[in-house]
């Protein structure tokens, strides 16, 4: 049998899987790791090259982090608020990152680059591709945790029909191969008080940039 009746795995389009809860039962270590990351590389509000301010609180941990400013968009070693290296990335991160790539048939993943996004009440993030990294071979892993976001997923243009999905706490999203560069973005977050993260909504996104 392929599936098991307990199999939580929804298959979005070719490549692109939800894996509905897979991180309840980690959810309180998962939020601790975050806490030490987030003590030594803060959350903060970017800059898109277009000068807009963004509503969605970012930070990373591992070797390289993504980050936006005048400049542009890029990865990079070190943290341009505190200018050291980023926080190391937490063990537990990789592990259950490497599990989620497994359960949607991508073996060996191995992240450098760990993306924190904060959304409180009302943030969002417009639609667009994943493109800034060099390895596009490797898929994309994005765990959310806190208050639920729509997730609209479309295809490989802007216009292409998307589909709608609730993306809750515990909720992991796996897409890569055929679907790594479709467009996809997360609508303003609903008022709500999440019992564990309150009015926040965390995404963490695991990807190899280099
Ligand atoms: C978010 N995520 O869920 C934003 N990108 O908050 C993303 O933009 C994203 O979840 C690529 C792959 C997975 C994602
Ligand atoms: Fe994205």
């Amino acid at each position: 049998m392929l599936f098991s009746d307990e199999d939580n795995r929804l298959l979005i389009v070719e490549d692109a899987f939800l894996l509905k809860g897979f991180l309840l039962g980690n959810g309180q270590a998962l939020i601790s790791a975050l806490d030490e990351v987030v003590e030594q590389s803060p959350f903060r509000y970017m800059v898109t090259p277009g000068g807009y301010g963004m509503s969605v609180a970012m930070t990373n941990c591992g070797p390289w982090g993504w980050v936006t400013d005048h400049k542009g968009y890029r990865y990079q070693k070190s943290d341009p608020v505190t200018n050291k290296p980023w926080p190391e990335m937490p063990t537990i991160f990789i592990e259950l990152a490497r599990k989620a790539a497994e359960m949607a048939g991508f073996y060996h993943f191995s992240p450098d680059a760990c993306l924190i996004n904060r959304y409180s009440v009302g943030a969002k993030l417009s639609l667009h591709q994943d493109k800034d990294e060099m390895d596009f071979s490797q898929p994309i892993v994005s765990f959310s945790l806190g208050l639920p976001a729509t997730f609209d997923f479309g295809g490989l243009t802007r216009e292409a029909p998307k589909t709608a999905l609730l993306l809750e706490h515990g909720d992991v999203v796996v897409w890569g191969g055929e679907s790594r560069l479709n467009y996809h973005g997360v609508r303003s977050i609903k008022a709500g008080c999440h019992p564990v993260l309150g009015e926040f909504r965390i995404n963490i996104t695991f990807r190899r940039c280099q």
